[in-house]
């Protein structure tokens, strides 16, 4: 149960189709992924999909703090030390996403160790999810296209869609072509990923007032801090906190400043550890909770999944759990599959998923 080496292997999986919204663009997955070996002979797995535009972090730079600092501070630790782990890692203030793929990857190697499933260790309350899927910039047809073939190939049903452009007017055209063509039935958000300001956001919303939108996610950014509060108290539904809002302490002061009303939480972000502390916090707010996407291909899929099934609170809404069919490829050696448009979790030890050596080899960069 002892950690004897972390390894960091950066690997690049081209996207069929590039997801564009107001902070970014991704065109590769050029992730990390993370393995935690222990001296038993196990290892677990999790990946880092660094987001430069949001967090800062590079996929050079994972590899780096990760070799140099996060593997020396859990090496010797044992799998259940979770809360070690947790404050040695948080001296750091940044480098979210290295630190969570690191807690995820010694969670997956428990799991493994007990030859049970992580999602049963971390809550066990249900075994799937409903999928929502994102919806990257593009015109109004194509956007509907997609949505189209999303519901008709996997059967989802619930939908955010990528706002923030200028003028508005190119985002609400999406919004309103969604649902006519989609019809009442589906769920329909929108994220701006703070490419608005607090009065374009609310000139947005007040236009697509018929369109019966389910949530707004950070549409302006948070540090507007009374414009930002000007927006969500107008609002009639759930203005969801993301990138403002990772750590508990950032939820709390988004919250109580009337800033947030809902929270997204991103295991890719926060690990399984710091993912928990979320939960909890926001069980006791009484906020409602969105599983997010932080464009995570299957085994960060795969993590999402285990901790939003694992949660009374975190499975209620669809979790965002599709993105990762627009790569072309993957490392998976038995791939995520959506039906109906639900994802199930996979049921063996730690996260029941495998990398296949192969397309690791494929896909590596340091060699
Ligand atoms: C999202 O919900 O914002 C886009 C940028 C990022 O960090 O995550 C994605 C999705
Ligand atoms: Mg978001």
């Amino acid at each position: 149960m002892k950690i004897v080496a972390v390894d960091a292997i950066p690997y690049s999986i081209p996207y069929r189709k590039p997801l564009r919204f107001a902070s970014g663009e991704v065109t590769a997955a050029e992730h990390v992924l993370i393995r935690v070996h222990t001296d038993d002979g196990i290892v677990g797995i999790a990946d880092a999909p660094p987001r430069p535009f949001t967090y800062g972090e590079t996929q050079r730079g994972i590899v780096a703090v990760v070799e140099t600092l996060f593997a020396p501070a859990v090496v010797g630790l044992t799998l259940t030390q979770h809360e070690v782990v947790h404050s040695r890692l948080a001296r750091t203030v940044a480098n979210p996403v290295a630190k969570a793929a690191i807690d995820m990857a010694i969670w997956d190697a428990l799991g493994r160790t007990l030859d049970l499933p992580v999602t049963e260790l971390l809550g066990g309350y249900t075994d799937r999810m409903r999928v929502s899927h994102m919806l990257g910039f593009d015109t109004p047809a194509a956007m509907v296209d997609e949505a189209t073939r999303m519901r008709s190939e996997y059967g989802i049903e619930v939908f955010k869609i990528k706002v923030g452009r200028r003028p508005v007017s190119l985002d609400t055209a999406v919004v309103r072509a969604l649902r006519e063509n989609l019809g009442p039935d589906v769920e329909l958000y929108v994220d701006g990923n703070r490419g608005w300001t607090a009065s374009e956001s609310a000139r947005a919303m007040a236009e697509m007032r018929d369109l019966d939108l389910s949530l707004a996610e950070e549409l302006c950014p948070a540090d507007d801090v009374l414009g930002r509060r000007w927006l969500v108290s107008q609002l009639d539904v759930p203005f969801v906190a993301d990138e403002s809002a990772v750590t508990p302490a950032e939820i709390t002061r988004e919250v109580l400043g009337g800033s947030a009303t809902a929270v997204s939480i991103k295991t890719a972000r926060s690990g399984f550890t710091g993912a928990r502390r979320t939960h909890h916090l926001c069980e006791g707010l009484g906020l409602e909770v969105v599983m997010g996407n932080q464009i995570d291909g299957q085994l960060g899929s795969a993590c999402t999944v285990a901790f939003g099934a694992a949660f009374d609170l975190t499975s209620r809404r669809a979790g965002e759990l599709s993105n990762f069919l627009d790569m072309s490829d993957d490392l998976l050696t038995e791939p995520l599959e959506i039906r109906d448009g639900e994802l199930t979790v996979h049921t063996g030890a730690g996260l029941g998923v495998d990398i296949d050596p192969d397309q690791l080899g494929r896909y590596r960069q340091d060699t």
